[in-house]
C-alpha cells in the first residue's frame, strides 16, 4: 500500500519504520467538510497535523520509549473528499478502515468534521464485540438531524447510537434541550464538563468513566472537548473545557484498564494565527498511541 515518505508522514519517520508492511499503526486521513456550523477549515486538519507532527519527539519521556520505532507508524496519502456526499464519504471510510483492520492494523483517523467518525465506528463495531465509544467533545452531537442533514457533525453520535448504545461522553458543555432530554431518558453516560470541574477528586470521576466502558474501547476525540485556551482553532470554541493533564490522565487510565482498539481526532480547523493548536493535536495523537500501547 502506498504511504507518505519521511518528509511528509506523521512524525517524519524513516522508511524502515513507516512502510505499510513494517507498521502496526496506520494514520488514515478523512478531510471531509460538508456541514459547517460556525468556523470552517476542518478539511485542512489532517495536512496541518502531519506538518506539526514533525516537531513532536519520537521519545515519550513518560512511557520511556520510542513507540514509533517499536511498532512502526505508516501514514497513508490524504485522499480528496471534496466531491463526496456525506453518505458516500462515510461508506468509503468504513470500507477503507475495514481493510486496514483485516490487515491487523491499529487505525488512527484524522478529520475532518466529526461526521467521519461514523465510518470508523462502523468498521470497528463489525470487528470488535462488546465495543464502547468514548467521546471527548464539547457537544453531545446527539441531535436527530441538524440543518436538514442526518449526516451533520452535530448528529454523528445519534447515528452511532442507532447501532451501538455503549456511548460514554466526556467534557460536554453545549447541547439542545432534546439532547439533554434523551441523555436523561436513556441514561446515556454523559460526563458534563461542569460536573468534572466540581468533582471531589480527579481520580473519582476518571474511575467512573472507566467503569462505564466495556472492554474494547474506540475513542473519538473532537478537539473542541479541550478548552479553547489550549486549542482555539476549532469551529465552535466552547469555554469551560478539558485541560491537557487531566485529559491525558484519563486516556492513560483507559489504556491501562481497557483495550483501546482505535481512535480518531476530528474538528481541528487550522488557523495561521494559532499554529499551536495544530501542534497540540499532533502531540495528542502520539500521547494517545503511547497510552493505547502501554501494555
Ligand atoms: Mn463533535
Amino acid at each position: 500500500m502506498k504511504t507518505l515518505s519521511t518528509k511528509s508522514n506523521y512524525l517524519a519517520i524513516d522508511k524502515k519504520y513507516s512502510s505499510y508492511e513494517n507498521s502496526k499503526i496506520v494514520i488514515y486521513s478523512a478531510p471531509m467538510e460538508n456541514t459547517v456550523s460556525y468556523g470552517s477549515g476542518t478539511k485542512n486538519g489532517p495536512k496541518e497535523i502531519l506538518k506539526a507532527s514533525h516537531y513532536v519527539e519520537f521519545y515519550d519521556e513518560e512511557m520511556d520509549k520510542e513507540l514509533c520505532f517499536e511498532k512502526g507508524i505508516a501514514t497513508l496519502p490524504i485522499s480528496n473528499f471534496d466531491k463526496l456526499k456525506s453518505k458516500n464519504a462515510i461508506d468509503k471510510i468504513e470500507k477503507d478502515i475495514s481493510k486496514l483492520i483485516v490487515d491487523d492494523k491499529f487505525v488512527v483517523m484524522l478529520g475532518g468534521e466529526h461526521t467521519v467518525t461514523l465510518g470508523a465506528v462502523l468498521a470497528h463495531h463489525k470487528k470488535y464485540e462488546n465495543l464502547s465509544i468514548l467521546q471527548f467533545d464539547a457537544h453531545s452531537d446527539l441531535r436527530e438531524s441538524y440543518e436538514g442533514s442526518i449526516y451533520s457533525h452535530a448528529s454523528v453520535m445519534s447515528r452511532v447510537y442507532e447501532f451501538n448504545k455503549n456511548i460514554v461522553q466526556v467534557g460536554i458543555r453545549a447541547q439542545c434541550k432534546a439532547e439533554g432530554d434523551l441523555i436523561k431518558k436513556d441514561k446515556i453516560k454523559t460526563f458534563y464538563a461542569r460536573e468534572i470541574r466540581q468533582a471531589e477528586s480527579q481520580k473519582k470521576w476518571q474511575n467512573e468513566v472507566v467503569k462505564s466502558l466495556s472492554n474494547n474501547v474506540y475513542i473519538t476525540f473532537d478537539i473542541d472537548g479541550l478548552d479553547p485556551t489550549i486549542v482555539p482553532s476549532t469551529g465552535t470554541p466552547e469555554p469551560g473545557g478539558l485541560f491537557w493533564d487531566e485529559t491525558l490522565d484519563l486516556i492513560k487510565l483507559v489504556g491501562k484498564k481497557k483495550n483501546i482498539v482505535g481512535f480518531d481526532l476530528v474538528e481541528l480547523a487550522p488557523s495561521k494565527f494559532h499554529t499551536s493548536s495544530n501542534f497540540v493535536a499532533a502531540k495528542l495523537v502520539y500521547k494517545m498511541l503511547n497510552y493505547a500501547f502501554q501494555k
